[in-house]
């Protein structure tokens, strides 16, 4: 069994530490996190970002999850991926056994898919990305890398979305439609049109507020 180590120990990285333990897949190493606060779920601390090199140099750990949430934007995760990738770091997907994907779908190294999340048949999904609780992504789909589908989404079938997006919790995307680069969805929206890279959305139906 591989060893995995968790970057960041707030909530998201929580959430990732139990979907690993009951995939049991890997043995989790250790959190790394600027702030040391103990255990995590039973998960010991292992320093801040500088214990990585030393943890992969006596191979202590050679896989790595990212365990920052991207509310505000991908930048942190992307800038911890090429730190952790220079230093030699390899990135299993990480899939909720209480998620369920059908055929056909790929899911890249580093995405995390999280309990009750469905992802249908001929959809494929980046590196990086976040399919968050209970959201879903259907048929026919092509989601980018460094997205985070927050909870309870709703992405209907064959739709496009742009490395770098959030679509906020609970909110519905229609048929067929692209979502560019680094849009940012507000909560809640119900999204009926394209939109273009770098807009933002909000409400039912949704409105370019950028
Ligand atoms: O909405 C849901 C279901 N989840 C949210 C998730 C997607 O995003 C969650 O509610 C939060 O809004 C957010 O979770 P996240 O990113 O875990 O946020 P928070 O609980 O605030 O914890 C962030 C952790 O990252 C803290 O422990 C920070 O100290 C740590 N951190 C910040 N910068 C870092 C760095 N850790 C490492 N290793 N390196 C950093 O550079």
């Amino acid at each position: 069994m591989k060893d995995i180590v968790i970057v960041g120990g707030g909530g998201h990285a929580k959430v990732v530490i139990s979907i690993l333990k009951k995939s049991g897949g890997f043995n989790i190493a250790g959190y790394v996190d600027p702030e040391g606060r103990g255990d995590l779920l039973g998960i010991p601390y292992l320093g801040d970002d500088s214990s990585l090199g030393g943890l992969i140099g006596s191979s202590r750990a050679t896989e790595a999850a990212i365990g920052l949430g991207q509310i505000g934007g991908s930048e942190k995760r992307r800038e911890l991926v090429s730190l952790l990738i220079d230093l030699g770091y390899s990135f299993p997907p990480i899939i909720s056994p209480d998620a369920v994907i059908n055929e056909q779908v790929d899911i890249g190294g580093g995405t995390v898919v999280m309990d009750g999340a469905v992802i249908n048949t001929c959809t494929s999904i980046g590196r990086f990305s976040i399919i968050n609780t209970r959201a879903s992504v259907d048929h026919d789909c092509q989601i980018g890398d460094f997205v985070h589908i927050a909870p309870g989404v709703t992405v209907n079938g064959g739709v496009r979305i742009g490395d770098d997006t959030l679509i906020g919790a609970g909110s519905t995307v229609l048929q067929y439609l692209k979502i560019g680069r680094a849009c940012m969805i507000g909560m809640n929206s119900m999204i009926a049109n394209d939109c273009e890279d770098f807009s933002k959305w909000l409400s039912r139906p949704a409105r370019k507020i950028k």
